[in-house]
């Protein structure tokens, strides 16, 4: 088994431990002497860095909600002074002002040590090619990989995103061995080799590391068959570094999440009270050594549970389970929740089609309506009407079995729905709530 950094990755759990509250304490102290805003709401709360005696204490600590990041933006809760701060960047939210993060040298070196464990995880080495395609800019997707890729010494091809054809070209010219983007973008870059006439098997590339946007088990297996490589999930937000907050290891089973740097707690939502190992509920994150902006209790809004089983490969970080869907992307339609993955999932079971779909959700009156389209594959008979009839016929039964609502399934053509180059774009909700 390869390690990026085994002294830390495979700590005993109880160093480990011991290790969190020691950091818990000092970031505590941290916010309460640097960030008014902390200051200001731990005495609110009568509690001071003193009163952090063990990890349950995390429990006495406020939560920080993404809209506090926007009544401080930009630098409103920024632990040390612009003169510290090497780095800023933004969450790729695209209206409105962004939320943002500065790092210091401490903070950017923790990160590429997040994404240099995961690249490890995923075999990467001093001999592989990065072909990293996640947006550079603001977004943290492309210069958090850079990071970690140029930690370990791989070569890192900063691709940024867009120009298919320019992708697929310089992935051959520079024998790319990893690929990491938004799996909707592997998908796509899947679909281009098939339509250049390009056998992927006879590429150099092994593995891919994808997030940034949920994603289903069957998206997995389509992108490990059309690019014949292992898709890794890769997960994080701008406000905690980036990528690489959790990362699965090569027996994909949920994601390590780096215990040495973060605290992770799952909650009710509703009540904020915390929720035992298995339950799924919000994750919330507390960051146990940041200097540039230390969080504590950050409400992610991503929805996911914490596997506190031994992992195979040794390593004792415990795991999340895939992210299922964000609180805030979960649709309620006639009253059911419905996450786009689950139909993602029950749409890639049934086969047939591409994983190209789109949700639009309409109200007639007082009813919702559930449109569901999605692609054809190319090799489908599009000239029988009666085979088209029943594979309507499955999908509607499937979703209805799923997610219990009865939706309108609309087999497009292939190539027909807008590719996307970074983070999908699936639902289109026009009901006027
Ligand atoms: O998406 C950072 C990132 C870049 C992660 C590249 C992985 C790979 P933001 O733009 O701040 O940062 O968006 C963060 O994206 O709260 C989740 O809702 C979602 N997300 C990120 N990774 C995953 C994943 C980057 N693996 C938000 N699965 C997060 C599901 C993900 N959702």
């Amino acid at each position: 088994m390869k390690y990026w950094n085994k002294t830390y990755e495979c700590m005993s759990r109880e160093d480990l431990k011991k290790l969190q509250l020691d950091r818990l304490k000092s970031t505590v102290e941290r916010v309460y002497s640097h960030v008014p805003f902390y200051r200001e709401k731990l005495q609110e709360l009568g509690v001071g860095p003193e009163d952090i005696i063990s990890l349950d204490d995390v429990r006495r600590l406020p939560f920080t909600y993404k809209d506090d990041l926007r009544d401080n933006y930009p630098y409103g809760l920024l632990a040390e002074p612009l003169s510290q701060i090497v780095r800023v960047q933004a969450s790729s939210g695209t209206t409105g002002k962004p939320v943002c993060d500065g790092y210091t040298r401490n903070d950017l070196a923790m990160w590429s040590e997040c994404v240099a464990r995961g690249l490890v995880m995923a075999g990467a080495d001093t001999t592989s090619v990065i072909h990293n395609s996640y947006g550079y800019g603001l977004f943290t997707g492309g210069t958090g990989v850079h990071g970690g890729a140029e930690r370990i010494g791989c070569s890192c091809i900063p691709m940024s995103s867009g120009n298919t054809a320019r992708q697929i070209m310089l992935m051959r010219d520079f024998k790319a061995t990893h690929l990491t983007c938004t799996p909707s973008y592997a998908s796509y870059l899947g679909e281009a080799f098939r339509d250049a006439g390009v056998d992927t098997a006879e590429l150099p590339l092994k593995a891919g590391l994808f997030g940034a946007e949920p994603w289903s088990e069957n998206m997995r297996k389509a992108i490990e068959k059309s690019l014949n490589i292992k898709a890794y999930d890769i997960y994080g937000m701008c406000e905690i570094c980036g990528p690489g907050v959790a990362v699965e290891c090569e027996k994909q089973d949920g994601l390590h999440f780096w215990e040495d740097f973060f605290l992770f707690e799952i909650i009710n939502p509703e009540t904020g009270e915390q929720l035992p190992d298995g339950e799924i509920g919000e994750l919330v994150i507390t960051t146990l050594t940041k200097e540039g902006m230390p969080l504590l209790r950050y409400r992610t809004h991503d929805l996911t549970y914490i596997i506190d089983e031994p992992c195979e490969c040794g390593r004792t970080h415990r795991r999340i389970a895939r992210l299922q869907g964000r609180t805030d992307d979960m649709m309620v339609i006639r009253g059911v929740n419905v996450f786009p993955t689950q139909v993602e999932s029950a749409l890639l079971d049934i086969g047939s089609v591409e994983p190209q779909y789109q949700l639009i959700v309409t109200r007639e009156g007082k009813l919702d309506d559930l449109e569901i389209k999605v692609e054809l594959s190319e090799d489908f008979n599009l000239s029988s009407i009666p085979e088209l009839e029943a594979l309507q016929k499955r999908m509607r039964d499937r979703i209805h079995s799923v997610i219990g609502i009865k939706a309108k399934i609309t087999l497009v053509e292939p190539k027909s729905l807008p590719r996307s180059e970074g983070k999908a774009k699936r639902v289109l909700d026009l009901r006027e709530i």
